[in-house]
């Protein structure tokens, strides 16, 4: 095991929701953006991470001066309250000009303003102070295998990749995988692919990944083996753990709710391979279950770090030197015993 160290956290605005859902409406008011702010604050997490229109709401009809101003005024309010901003993300999935596709959509047009979209947001992370951006390609798949063309589609994607490296020298990529929802496939379902895609670019050294527990869940992949993976590479930059029942929709349940021993795993694997010590944070992408009274909305945040703390004391107490015995003694059964018992404490 990584020496000890410590662990620094993170969540979006996002997750704080207000629970609505494809066949119903929110569930708690509406709250805003200092509220939530304010709860982060609180719970003393040390960082928030935003969508474009999470840091300027409306972006697209404000104009570069406006946008700037605003982002500045959030800098300073974060630096009152002694939170950074971890990462900045292009909404690129709401707008009607990306209902067929952002950067990989048939319509010219629409391509050029994901990428004028994304290129905003790059200036956004500038102004917030920091050089993450993050990708999740949420419509850039298909949900009719005829509609589109896989390879020109890898190109397009180079292409929006290769923009926005040139546009700011200095920013870092880092692509969030989901194989799933809303589209049928995504062109970017795995780390793999990720990472795969990074060496396509014009400087695959600021190309990298980020995580999501549940997602590769939903690829039918142990979160664990996508970390080692990705830290394999040194490219694993943020991480959005939760946990997911099964192949449904995207749960994004508390951290080991669904499963302890994946997430135990997921820890274990954090801690050998030393995430955090580069400064990467731990984000919780959680969302509260529907039925949550307003008294409760922050629960699913303290928990999962709760439950993340837990499983480091776990991770760093497991008999490494019993589990090695086992392992050269090839007695499986036993060693899966020994994490159970582990797992379940005295
Ligand atoms: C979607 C998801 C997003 C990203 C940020 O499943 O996880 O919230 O993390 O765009
Ligand atoms: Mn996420």
């Amino acid at each position: 095991m990584a020496k000890a160290h410590s662990y620094k956290f993170c969540f979006g605005p996002w997750n704080l929701s207000e629970g609505q859902d494809p066949y119903g409406p929110p569930t708690r008011p509406a709250q805003s953006f200092d509220w939530k702010l304010e709860q982060l604050k609180k719970l003393g997490f040390d960082a928030m991470m935003f969508h474009d229109d999470d840091a300027v709401p409306d972006i697209d009809g404000k104009s570069d001066t406006q946008l700037r101003k605003e982002a500045r005024e959030l800098k300073k309010r974060l630096d009152g309250a002694g939170i950074a901003a971890e990462m900045v993300a292009p909404r690129l999935w709401f707008s009607p000009l990306t209902i067929d596709g952002a950067y990989t959509s048939n319509d010219p047009k629409c391509r050029q303003y994901a990428i004028e979209r994304s290129l905003r947001c790059i200036d956004i992370a500038r102004y917030l102070g920091t050089d993450l951006i993050v990708l999740w390609l949420a419509r850039e798949g298909t949900y009719l295998r005829e509609s589109k063309n896989g390879r020109r589609s890898v190109e397009l994607l180079v292409e929006a990749l290769d923009k926005m490296l040139a546009y700011d020298r200095k920013i870092r990529l880092a692509i969030e995988p989901k194989p799933n929802e809303p589209m049928d496939h995504a062109y970017l379902p795995t780390i793999g692919h990720a990472l795969a895609i990074a060496q396509l670019t014009r400087d695959p050294k600021r190309v990298g990944c980020l995580i999501e527990s549940a997602h590769a869940m939903l690829a039918g992949l142990d979160p664990a083996d996508e970390i080692d993976f990705a830290m394999a590479f040194g490219k694993l930059w943020s991480l959005h753990l939760n946990d997911q029942n099964g192949l449904k929709f995207d749960q994004d349940k508390p951290f080991g709710s669904a499963n302890l021993r994946v997430a135990f795993n997921q820890v274990r694997a954090l801690e050998r391979n030393g995430y955090g010590k580069n400064g990467e944070y731990v984000c919780f992408d959680v969302h509260p279950f529907r039925p949550t009274k307003v008294e409760h909305w922050l629960a699913h945040l303290e928990n999962s770090r709760r439950t993340f703390l837990r499983l480091v004391q776990k991770a760093r107490t497991f008999n490494e030197k019993a589990a090695k015995a086992l392992i050269a003694d090839r007695n499986y059964a036993a060693l899966d015993q020994m994490v159970i018992e582990h797992l379940m404490g005295r």
